[in-house]
């Protein structure tokens, strides 16, 4: 998960500490509304800690977009086809990539990432899986137009990046992130993606708020990781995670809120911050029918089908590449 979430490469100062890190982390304190991107959450016990909040009663979009791969598998192979190379956004889930795979005949799996170790043990795995399917990792920076492997050049590709992880962008960068998967992928590309849907807020905070605690744990422990790995000596016990619907922009916030005054190092620099104050860690956009077809045609794809789960709760949206045209 660390994967399609960290998109950067590791660039270590004489100590040993990871400047893009460094420069994010400071860069963010020092706004006047404290916001760290959403990315560093995915340390070792970051990533560990996404995958407990996945199996905790009040996450559904993990269930919710499986049941979907599992049940719609005829109706993926109709419309999808088959000969496509998958090209996964990510090093892809041990549960999702297979039932994909299974449904559509694929020609070949292409998984992307930034991260080497995750995408090797993730193509490992599927070689093992599917023996007689080629399989070509390619290790890149999927944000940007990636090269792909000769051997799949005359194949039709099918994108696929689930889990709603399009949503922990701002629609600026999403739609940057569409455009590139779009140019990545070809004229005569497919995707399939994942968004998570608009519901009653009271699910959607309990979601990102539940009761065992996973979820509080996993926004606290950014603030562990800058004591860790930034020389900081944030006091985390007085803050507590909150993760608020914010209507306006159509997504769930989570922030780390201040309990008391309090005042604290970060790589040789003070902050200081009042009770109530917060730092905002990551953003989870929900979509409706049309704010998820707005979206996907700004990046330059056609939606042409979409599914939910029998509770309505997530969707998955099979898009077509736009064809250029010069005029209406
Ligand atoms: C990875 N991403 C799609 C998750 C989400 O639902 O936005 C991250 C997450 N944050 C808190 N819980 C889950």
């Amino acid at each position: 998960m660390a994967n399609s979430q960290g998109i950067q490469l590791v660039d270590l100062d004489e100590q040993g500490i990871d400047r893009a890190f460094r420069a994010d982390v400071l860069a963010g304190l020092g706004q006047e509304q404290k916001a760290i991107p959403a990315r560093w959450l995915y340390d070792d016990a970051g990533s560990q800690l996404f995958e407990d909040i996945t199996k905790v009663p009040e996450y559904y979009p993990t269930r919710a977009e499986t049941e979907i791969l599992e049940s719609r598998g005829e109706e993926f192979a109709e419309a999808i086809g088959p000969g496509r190379a998958v090209v996964e956004f990510g090093s892809g889930s041990s549960v999702k990539t297979p039932l994909l795979l299974k449904a559509i005949e694929p020609g070949a799996y292409v998984p992307l990432d930034i991260a080497g170790d995750f995408l090797r043990a993730a193509a490992a795995d599927l070689s093992a899986k599917f023996p007689g399917l080629p399989v070509h990792p390619v290790e890149a920076d999927f944000t940007k137009k990636v090269e792909l492997p000769a051997e799949v050049a005359d194949m039709p590709k099918l994108g696929f990046f689930p889990g709603s992880t399009i949503g922990n962008m701002v629609p600026r960068t999403a739609v940057d992130l569409l455009r590139s998967m779009r140019e990545t992928l070809g004229d005569k590309a497919k995707l399939l993606i994942g968004m998570d849907l608009i519901k009653d807020r009271k699910v959607l905070e309990a979601a990102y708020d539940d009761a065992a605690g996973v979820t509080a744990e996993f926004n606290l422990n950014l603030l562990r990781r800058i004591n860790r790995e930034l020389g900081g000596n944030i006091p985390v016990e007085k803050f507590h995670h909150d993760a608020r619907w914010n209507d306006t922009f159509a997504r769930i916030e989570m922030h780390a809120v201040a309990d008391a005054d309090v005042e604290f190092e970060v790589a040789g620099r003070t902050f200081a911050m009042q009770a109530g104050e917060t730092i905002h860690t990551e953003n989870s956009h929900k979509f409706g029918k049309r704010s998820a077809n707005t979206l996907l045609l700004g990046g330059h794809w056609t939606p042409v089908g979409r599914w939910t789960d029998a509770e309505g709760r997530f969707s998955v949206i099979l898009a077509e590449a736009t064809i250029k045209r010069a005029a209406p």
